[in-house]
């Protein structure tokens, strides 16, 4: 089967049968519009060998889901964009439907083969850090404040953060390139920091440098950091688009993974009646190529349902023909006290990230980064984190300040 599946949770508006609205998405997103066409007709009607078929449609919950097939042919192949025009475009727009939600899409291997994927993925991400073979769960951290901080001062909370045990550390997506703290200097200062940090502790830590830019430089932005020494970089895949993580992992100078972000979601995965689901995002970010992708935490400060945070991390791990599986990020409002809430439902080939619950430990940036290895440490030894606090004084501060979950 060659064919895209997508499916779709929608409500009609009063007055219209869900057989009328399904058949009214699949004709606006196929060979169809509001009306008959004079430009259909028997000389013509080869095109309806490119017509969307509804599966089918069943009730739930106010509403109904379909399934709908669109044709393999409709599809230029290897345009992300393009496979978003017809499976997320104008539907969301018709006026019959009270609201409608890409739910998910089963990409068929010849659209999604075009694509390499990821070129280190959850494996590769280990090897880098050395956990290949003790697979325990990734703690990583956001630099806070996350505006405002020079590059030197980047630089400190970074080495203070890969001292205290972090794997990864990121740039918050508002940082790019300001003047006040310019990429490339930044990229220097932490490079420096992680590097004097690795001679005392023998770990590689993963920086991953925000190069979201606009299309035109994002690509010479990657190469220019990775020559300069990034070992990770990281892009927001809703305001950049695919095209830029599909131009980063393409480009064969990019020699490091890539981390995406996904900042801006919530305005379109937050209505479960009406939007697009994290899931579909993470497929298509897995095809163009990202190493890691944040979708969520179940005991964090950004929502969503636990249901779907395990479905789209199945989604990045499972197999999927050779395209290699992604390194799922819990992040947003994360601390040591809610670490075994996360391992204990997300499972441990995870990465965990924690900003300010890291930088908002009572000693500071080490210590809060000690704690939420800490608090891995316990999770991974059996142990509550309250127990393993008894003998660990930067977990039993963190406790002190944010509780357990
Ligand atoms: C987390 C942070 C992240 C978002 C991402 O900071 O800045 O950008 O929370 O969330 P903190 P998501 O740890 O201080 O909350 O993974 O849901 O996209
Ligand atoms: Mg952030």
């Amino acid at each position: 089967m060659n064919d895209l599946i997508a499916t779709y949770y929608f409500r009609p508006k009063s007055g219209v049968t869900a057989d009328f609205a399904a058949h009214a998405i699949s004709e606006e997103q196929t060979t169809g519009t509001w009306t008959d066409l004079c430009t259909v007709n028997d000389e013509t009607a080869y095109v309806h060998a490119y017509d969307g078929e509804v599966l089918e449609i069943s009730p739930t919950d106010g509403g109904f889901i379909t399934k709908i097939r669109y044709p393999y042919e409709i599809f230029e192949p290897g345009n992300i964009p393009q496979y978003l025009s017809v499976i997320a475009g104008n539907l969301f727009g018709l006026g019959k439907l009270e609201g409608v939600r890409l739910l998910d899409i089963d990409i068929p291997s010849q659209l999604a083969a075009v694509e390499t994927g990821p070129k280190y993925g959850i494996d590769g991400v280990r090897k880098i850090v050395g956990t290949e073979t003790s697979r325990r769960p990734h703690v990583g951290t956001i630099i806070k404040p996350k505006v405002g901080l020079s590059p030197l001062d980047t630089a400190k909370v970074a080495y203070e953060a890969a001292i205290g045990g972090v794997d990864l550390i990121k740039d918050d997506e508002t940082l790019t390139d300001q003047k006040f703290c310019p990429l490339m200097k930044r990229l220097d200062a932490v490079m420096d920091a992680l590097n004097d940090a690795e001679q005392e502790t023998g770990r590689k830590v993963l920086y991953a440098l925000n190069v979201t830019t606009g299309g035109d430089k994002i690509v010479e932005a990657g190469v220019n950091a990775v020559r300069a020494g990034a070992n990770m970089l990281m892009v927001d895949v809703l305001t950049a688009g695919f095209s830029a993580v599909q131009a980063l992992a393409r480009d064969p100078a990019i020699t490091v993974p890539i981390h995406v972000h996904r900042t801006m979601h919530g305005a379109f995965t937050r209505n479960p009646h009406h939007g697009i689901a994290m899931r579909p995002i993470a497929k298509l970010v897995r095809i163009c190529g990202g190493d890691q992708l944040h979708t969520g935490t179940v005991s964090g400060k950004m929502g969503g349902s636990v249901e779907e945070v395990l479905s789209d991390n199945k989604s990045l791990t499972e197999r999927f023909g050779f395209v290699r599986p992604v390194f799922p990020v819990a992040s947003g409002g994360l601390h040591p006290g809610k670490v075994h809430a996360e391992l204990a439902t997300l499972g441990t080939d995870i990465v965990l990230q924690a900003g300010g619950g890291i930088h908002g430990h009572p000693d500071g940036t080490r210590a809060g980064a000690c704690a939420m290895r800490q608090a891995v440490d316990a999770f991974l030894a059996g142990v509550s984190a309250e127990e393993y606090a008894k003998t660990h004084t930067e977990l039993a501060q963190a406790l002190g300040k944010w509780g357990v979950k």
